[in-house]
């Protein structure tokens, strides 16, 4: 079947629309072709508007690990909305979610909801900083925290680590207090801590998946936290993505490595627009307006969400050991790839974290941004069109992590196998 009505609504929707599209990465520039438009997702499938259907293993950038409309979800999204959409005043649902989510974790005592990932970062830096009274940052090259100013920053020249804005519209004062550092090189971070004049947190991915899926090496983490601990710094955990994707108890559980705030996103709103950031009592106490540091929300803790999210988190804490599934499937996706990939002289790294996989196109390990640059994305993009054409949709881009949903089954994973075999054969 074709996509023409797709092309079509790409073509409306540019003239309306920056792009085409409300968040970038969804436009394809990085593997070329036309965004689909999305009719409907159902199970492990999405279907286009033009009638196609495909084995989804982005959902929706990680929030969707029961697949499209699961129905517990469903059903506590259709219940919570027959009560109203929105009151901007306290729900029981809040704090039922804030209950479920501090028993989860151990490294959160209290926990702040947001509407995205990007509130949920920008707001616990800016906890940090009114904690520690420090300006500087340090972030890895390679990981993604959303679209606030101070995150938005490249390498600065050589081995000044100060950052320069990465897009326009930031300006340079925006960025000076942020430091960049290599992924898993703890020279890098003592570098930035020898620079500064007082830094008030590090933030990190511990599961790195916006360079492509690059886990940090346990020990890196734990001389991160040592490091911290010296300069009086405060580590935080990022887990927008990895957060109930990796593992059930956080980066923590599987790392041994306790950070002292975390964010998060994608599954803890079910699908529905959620962040959160939390952390240790006396830390979160700085937080308006129990403390003198402000951060707000319209639609903060909007009581559809929360359900959304409760439904959610709670269906998984009553199955964790799903996790132990979705990674044997991962993992026998990604290596049956491989296997077929290398019988095409394709070299192929992969790897897997819980419902999360990911693989280059590379000879060699990827374990920072620059080896993830230099993996192969040309043949990624190819890979990537012809996947869409046996029915399989995979990630647009050779810097994102692809994920395993409940409803996808072994089945699934062996016809994506058998696909790839095929595109290997045709682009090799
Ligand atoms: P949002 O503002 O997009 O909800 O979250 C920002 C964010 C923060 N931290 C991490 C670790 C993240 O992965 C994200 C967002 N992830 C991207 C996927 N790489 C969202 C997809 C998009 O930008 O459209």
């Amino acid at each position: 079947m074709g996509t023409e009505a797709s092309l079509k609504a790409f073509d409306e929707a540019q003239e309306l629309i920056p792009g085409g599209v409300n968040s970038p990465v969804r436009a394809f520039k990085s593997v070329g072709g036309t965004p689909l438009f999305i009719a409907e997702g159902e199970g492990a499938y999405l279907v286009d508007i033009d009638g196609n259907r495909y084995v989804d293993y982005v959902q929706s950038w990680g929030p969707l690990i029961f697949g499209h409309r699961d129905e517990s979800i469903e059903n506590a999204v259709i219940g919570a909305v027959k009560h109203g959409l929105s009151f901007g005043a306290p729900t029981l649902a809040e704090t039922e979610l804030a209950k479920l989510v501090v028993s989860i974790f151990d490294s959160i005592d209290k926990i702040r909801f947001v509407s995205s990932g990007t509130e949920a970062v920008m707001s616990a830096i800016r906890l940090a900083r009114g904690y520690t009274g420090r300006d500087d940052i340090v972030k890895f090259e390679g990981c993604y925290h959303g679209h606030s100013d101070s995150l938005l920053v490249q390498a600065g020249s050589g081995a000044v680590t100060f950052g320069n804005p990465s897009s326009p519209g930031v300006p340079a004062d925006f960025t000076k207090h942020t430091l960049l550092a290599k992924y898993n090189d703890i020279e890098s971070v003592r570098n930035c801590f020898e620079q500064s004049v007082g830094i008030a947190c590090v933030i990190i991915e511990p599961i790195a998946g916006n360079m492509g899926l690059v886990p940090a090496d346990k020990e890196f983490l734990a001389q991160l936290r040592t490091l911290c601990d010296e300069y009086g710094a405060l580590l935080i955990f990022d887990e927008v993505m990895s957060g109930f994707r990796a593992t059930m108890f956080g980066a923590e559980s599987i790392t041994g490595t306790t950070p002292d705030l975390v964010t998060l996103g994608k599954v803890i709103g079910g699908g529905m627009p959620v962040g959160a950031f939390g952390g240790k009592r006396e830390i979160m106490a700085h937080l308006s307006p129990e403390g003198p540091v402000y951060q707000a929300g319209t639609l903060s803790g909007n009581p559809v969400a929360m359900a959304a999210g409760y439904a959610a988190v709670k269906k998984l804490r009553e199955n964790s050991r799903l996790f132990g599934v979705l990674e044997a499937r991962a993992r026998r996706l990604v290596e049956g790839m491989k296997v077929a990939a290398e019988r095409h002289g394709i070299a192929m790294q992969v790897d897997v974290r819980g419902s999360m996989f990911g693989f280059f196109f590379s000879e060699t390990p990827v374990k920072n941004f620059d080896d993830a640059c230099a993996a192969n994305h040309a043949l990624f993009a190819k890979f990537h069109a012809g996947m869409l054409k046996e029915g399989f949709y995979f990630a647009c881009s050779g810097y994102e992590t692809g994920f395993i949903c409940t409803a996808i089954t072994d089945a699934m994973i062996e016809e994506t196998v058998a696909a790839a075999e095929r595109v290997f054969g045709a682009i090799a």
